[in-house]
């Protein structure tokens, strides 16, 4: 089992949210800034709700990290909930159910949420008990333990992790001009999605058509979901494992993504294309690239439809992971709903809400992307010491030379 993990706790209304994260290499440098301009990017997009006027999420090193450097010690973080000020009473830890508690229950599931799976699996007597934990508030937790991740892969590989949005409520980027404009250069078209408020790389009337979708979706009292696109430059061949099943780094980064909260559907490369396209137009040439500086043989992959992964392992090319999210599921517009009191028809519960979040799901697959790569580049190196996994890597990437041209 992987030594480096991480464990989130915490209620969207209670007083934060905790990580921990366990098997950090020592000697790596983490700044509670690092970790706060992850949680601000997560914060931002067009059709955001209220709640993110309220936060600036903020992550507090309790542990693990000494002047900037982990100590090999779990690093141990804590982002408080400024709206907790408004929920102490119905969401304290001690004393007495009172009126406060009343006020916030609910029993009126909402379709598409935890409240139902929830009221069945813990018998819940107030659905509020799923809402809070099942919220998706809780991908802060999970962003800030990516930004640890992210500061492996930078510091002892040069991966960069980066994404942007595709889709969003049926309005598609028009892809083959992306692909034209921008080929292979990810930080480039990232830089570019980066600058707006949809964190979409498409011209200015797609991201005007965008805004007017979720304005329009805002007025109806409904939500919208789309699609993220999450890129990973710079990995090195070799990462995961054809030779047991759940070694497979497809698989790993799948189970990792669809884990966040609201995605529905995960795809690698093109893999949809297989549905439709033959062999020849669906797998990755494999070309002579050249002679390299100290004169060995290079080869190239001119295309990248495996999306940088075949038979679960890492090709050493960019990685890259398609992520559906589905609308919100909390909507003005309620759908039908059983009251589980009184077995009545009702409409579902409806609380503030965001008319999308696909900008912020962009922000939280990466840190899962850049977990999960983290994770299988520590197993392959080494856990213990930065140093020691780049030294590992550098006499790794020595031996990765294939035979010498005929
Ligand atoms: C979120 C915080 C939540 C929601 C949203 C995501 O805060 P609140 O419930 O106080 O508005 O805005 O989560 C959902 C809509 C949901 O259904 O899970 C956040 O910090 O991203």
């Amino acid at each position: 089992m992987a030594s480096f993990r991480f464990l989130t706790a915490g209620e969207s209304h209670g007083p934060g949210l905790t990580v921990i994260v366990d098997g950090v290499p020592a000697g790596l440098r983490v700044t509670q800034d690092a970790l706060n301009r992850q949680l601000a990017r997560r914060q931002l997009g067009y059709g955001r709700g209220g709640r993110m006027i309220i936060e600036t999420d903020q992550a507090t090193i309790l542990g693990g990290v000494r002047f900037e450097k982990t100590t090999g010690a779990p690093i141990a973080l804590l982002i408080e909930n400024r709206d907790w000020k408004n929920w102490e009473s119905a969401m304290a830890s001690g004393g007495e159910w009172g009126e406060a508690a009343e006020q916030k229950k609910f029993m009126r599931p909402r379709p598409g949420h935890a409240d139902l799976a929830a009221y069945y699996k813990y018998g819940l007597s107030d659905l509020r008990d799923a809402l809070e934990r099942a919220s998706a508030r809780e991908t802060a937790a999970r962003t800030a333990a990516g930004a640890i991740a992210r500061e492996i892969l930078a510091q002892i590989a040069g991966i960069e992790v980066y994404s942007h949005v595709t889709r969003l409520g049926g309005v598609d980027v028009d892809r083959p001009a992306l692909d034209a404009e921008f080929g292979d250069d990810w930080q480039s078209l990232a830089a570019r999605a980066e600058a707006n408020d949809l964190r979409c790389a498409g011209s200015d009337a797609i991201l005007s058509a965008m805004r007017a979708r979720i304005d329009q979706a805002r007025r109806d009292g409904v939500t919208l979901g789309g699609e993220v696109e999450i890129i990973a430059v710079g990995a090195p061949p070799g990462l995961g494992s054809y030779a047991q099943w759940d070694r497979r780094l497809d698989g790993r980064l799948a189970q990792a993504v669809m884990s966040v909260q609201a995605v529905k559907s995960v795809t690698i490369g093109a893999g949809d294309d297989g549905a439709t396209r033959a062999g020849d137009v669906f797998h990755d040439e494999i070309v002579p690239g050249g002679l390299s500086s100290t004169q060995t043989m290079t080869l190239q992959r001119p295309t990248n439809r495996a999306g940088g992964l075949e038979a679960g392992v890492s090709n050493g090319r960019p990685v890259i992971v398609r992520a559906v999210m589905k609308p919100i599921a909390t909507m003005r517009k309620a759908l039908a709903s059983v009251n589980l009191e009184t077995g009545e028809s009702e409409a579902a519960h409806f609380e503030r809400s965001d008319v999308t979040a696909v900008a912020a799901c962009g922000v939280v697959c990466e840190a899962m992307t850049a977990f999960t790569l983290a994770q299988a580049l520590l197993e392959k190196f080494g856990e213990d010491t930065v140093e020691d996994a780049s030294q590992a890597l550098l006499r790794y990437r020595e031996r990765l030379r294939p035979p010498p041209a005929p």
